[in-house]
């Protein structure tokens, strides 16, 4: 303890601060804690002394031998103490006790909603650009600021599949030298709601249904349409979930919204209000919904995975920060759209999106519970620079998400959590508490003391204190109500309408029939289409047809909007990397082709996988080709371009195909087709994916009902030509020609 030293008392918020005298500081910002033995890397010796060989990253324990929590060695982790072998167990077993009472403590409260989530770390690098607006450190020119991003579905459990019609969450933690700034964004630039007294009401009625607590991870049903139809500021958001924004390709092919209007200060004390995008360097890109359905139940994780497996193979996914910027005047408004309505969008046409850094994420987490599992944003983990709005939806998020993180953490000291650390010195006087590991020092963590001589000073702005923008607050009256300016649903919604291709439109038509089409209530349906006509009378006809209910009329005039081009996901070449090109053969196929054709895969930065009958390798003349896929754990779904090299036969296991195999050596060259690959075929090009073939493969193309000379199906060009053509057109994603719309 240290009482030198009396000292001078802190500063005032606002006003320069008073020099602190050279002393010790005696309550020392607190260093991060050393990690405990099981969170190094494990021994790589055995017991007896041998290197085991180990990867001292990838193993689990620390030591050769197993211990206790309280580190004594055990002779037998695998039989519980018992009064003989055929005895009953006894009490006084507390090794056993220990490992089942931790176990039966293993799970955590999944978060309310976003619990299905993955992670990645990065580093984010400012470009300078914003220093003329923003005193925020991290965005100078050329400064690195480490980062941990977690993207997230909203409405399903933490075991839900990734590819469910949902919003996205995207919320990304920068550890700033001047504390943890926490973007807590999503991949929809608007909300359901304006004000968050409603988000019990949202999220009760997206949930599963508490009667029967169906369906999981799904907004196709009567509560979920109830809620919104009812409620028509929700009609934007509910828009972009129904349009392909709602089914992502890829979490590394999503744009980012703060969603919110912020308000940067910079040095000189100016502001301006900004919205914050991330625009991902691969484009935005979706799935179809048929695949996204077929992907569910094949691959539940494929986000994850597909995150996970481009960043260990350094394909790492980049994201520009960007920010469009508006003057700060008191109405805060833009072109007419009120910056405070978070249902509102401000077209890019009408605000330019300029970017102001780069992220890219480089590291998967080593550890998913504690690291991705016990991540907690917070929107108001602002930096000096960073200021908020009063968008009153913003208002309620800033108490909402440390108040739901001590119950889903355990008490209040999970920033002490190692990915919920700042790399900001801390000098708090929080103290005790549900699960507090740090060993605090001194008597007095109260101000004004004079026992550790006045420390903790108070620092002034110019110390690099956040202080709080002073903005005027009108005089008003005390009352519970929403602006004028909030009551427009409907023009926003229609822009985005009418900023769809056809593709686009045709997609959201499918998707309003699929989801009201759910729903039980005949009310409800009739509602949802008097919704619809409030935006469009194509979109409310065509969903009014598949529903077999008839179109009605607007209740409103039609809003007279401009589109906003930027807001298509169509119309643009994009960088191909990491995309996954399955190329089936057995080893009566072009086996050279398939040879050359990986090579060239992998040179242009993407993913060959060969699908063959059965696992193991593909022989005849060269190298064996090892097979990565066989045709019983393969689906369409997993690439996004397929190649044929020639025509392959049935594997052992598909029905009927050990007969014909013994039967005919040549089984399947030109005639019999496993199923599967038929399969394959007919779902590539239902779902707009480019497919191509070699050697004979036309007949297997055929049988699958695949035209010839179709767009998008490449044949006749042998297998340097094919990859060719498949390339270009990978390059705009999908073949969209093969949309009945286009
Ligand atoms: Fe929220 C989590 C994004 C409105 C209350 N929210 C959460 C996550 C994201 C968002 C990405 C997951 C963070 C993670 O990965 O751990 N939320 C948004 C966006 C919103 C929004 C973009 C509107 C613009 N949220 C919102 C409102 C409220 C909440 C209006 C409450 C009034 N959100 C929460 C929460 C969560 C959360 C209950 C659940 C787990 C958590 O916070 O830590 O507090």
């Amino acid at each position: 303890m240290n009482r030198k030293n009396s000292g001078a008392e802190g500063g005032i918020p606002g006003r320069p601060s008073p020099q602190p005298p050279t002393v010790d500081e005696p309550t020392e910002p607190r260093e991060p804690l050393p990690p405990k033995p099981d969170q190094s890397g494990p021994a790589t010796v055995s017991p007896t002394g041998q290197e085991t060989g180990a990867d001292q990253a990838a193993v689990a324990q620390a030591g050769p031998y197993l211990t206790t929590a309280q580190g004594a060695r055990l002779p037998d982790t695998d039989h519980s103490l018992k009064a003989g072998s055929r005895g009953p167990v006894l009490l006084q077993d507390h090794h056993l006790r220990e490992k089942i009472t931790h176990f039966d403590h293993e799970r955590i409260p999944e978060r309310v909603v976003h619990a299905r989530g993955a992670a990645a770390h990065g580093v984010f690098q400012g470009y300078g650009t914003a220093a003329q607006i923003t005193k925020a450190a991290f965005l100078g020119k050329g400064v690195e600021t480490p980062v941990f991003v977690r993207f997230s579905t909203v409405l399903g459990s933490r075991g839900s599949a990734d590819t469910v019609r949902d919003t996205r969450g995207f919320a990304t933690k920068f550890y700033t030298t001047e504390g943890t700034f926490d973007l807590v964004g999503n991949n929809i630039p608007v909300f359901f709601i304006q004000d968050a007294i409603k988000f019990p009401d949202i999220i009760h009625a997206g949930k599963p249904q508490p009667d029967r607590e169906i369906p999981q991870a799904q907004s196709a049903h009567d509560t979920f349409w109830d809620f919104v139809t009812l409620h028509t500021e929700a009609t934007h958001h509910t828009l972009w979930n129904m349009s392909d924004r709602g089914i992502p390709r890829s979490f590394r092919m999503m744009e980012g919204f703060g969603v919110h209007t912020f308000r940067l200060v910079n040095s000189a004390g100016a502001t301006t209000l900004v919205k914050f995008h991330w625009k991902p360097k691969l484009g935005v890109h979706s799935m179809v919904w048929e695949e996204a359905q077929i992907t569910s139940g094949m691959d539940p994780d494929f986000h994850r995975r597909d995150l996970a497996d481009a960043i260990e193979a350094g394909a790492y996914p980049q994201w520009e920060l960007a920010v469009q910027t508006f003057p700060d005047t008191p109405e805060q408004t833009f072109e007419g759209i009120d910056l405070l309505d978070p249902t509102n969008i401000v077209p890019e046409e009408l605000a330019p999106v300029q970017p102001i850094g780069l992220l890219t994420l480089n590291a998967n987490p080593s550890n998913f519970f504690a690291e991705t599992e016990q991540v907690a944003f917070h929107p108001g983990h602002l930096v000096p620079g960073i200021d908020i709005t009063d968008d009153p939806l913003l208002s309620g998020r800033l108490f909402s998400y440390l108040d739901t993180q001590i119950s889903r953490l355990g008490g209040p000291n999970f920033a002490q959590i190692p990915v919920n650390r700042t790399h900001a010195p801390v000098n708090d006087m929080l103290r005790d508490g549900m699960h507090q590991t740090a060993v605090h020092r001194g008597v007095a963590p109260y101000r004004p003391n004079s026992l550790d001589a006045g420390c903790p000073f108070q620092a002034g702005a110019d110390l690099g204190a956040y202080v709080e923008v002073p903005v005027e607050v009108p005089a008003a009256k005390k009352v519970r109500e929403a602006p004028d300016s909030f009551a427009d649903h409907f023009s926003q919604p229609r822009r985005f309408w009418l900023s769809m291709s056809p593709v686009e439109r045709e997609h959201i038509i499918a998707a309003y029939s699929f989801e009201l089409g759910k729903c039980y209530e005949q009310a409800i349906k009739e509602r949802g289409l008097k919704v619809l006509a409030n935006i469009d009378p194509e979109l409310c006809a065509g969903v009014a047809a598949a529903l077999g209910l008839r179109a009605p009329g607007p209740t409103e005039p039609l809003a007279s909007v401009e589109p906003s081009p930027a807001l298509s996901q169509l119309g643009q070449t994009w960088p191909l990397d990491g995309r996954v090109i399955g190329i089936v053969a057995d080893a009566g196929c072009d086996l050279d082709g398939v040879r050359s054709v990986r090579q060239a895969v992998l040179a242009a930065g993407m993913v060959p996988l060969v699908v063959g009958p059965d696992g193991g390798a593909l022989g005849g003349g060269g190298e064996p080709v090892a097979v990565q896929r066989t045709f019983a754990t393969a689906r369409s779904i997993e690439f996004d371009a397929v190649l044929l090299a020639g025509a392959p036969g049935p594997a052992a296991d598909a029905i009927g195909a050990r007969d014909a195999k013994a039967g005919d050596p040549a089984a399947g060259r030109g005639g019999e087709s496993d199923p599967r690959v038929l399969l394959m075929l007919s779902e590539a090009y239902r779902h707009g994916k480019a497919i191509g073939g070699w050697a004979g493969a036309d007949s297997v193309l055929a049988a699958a009902g695949v035209p010839a000379g179709a767009p998008g199906v490449v044949t006749g060009h042998g297998e340097e030509g094919t990859l060719e053509e498949i390339t270009r057109l990978l390059g705009s994603h999908r073949v969209w020609e093969r949309f009945e719309a286009a």
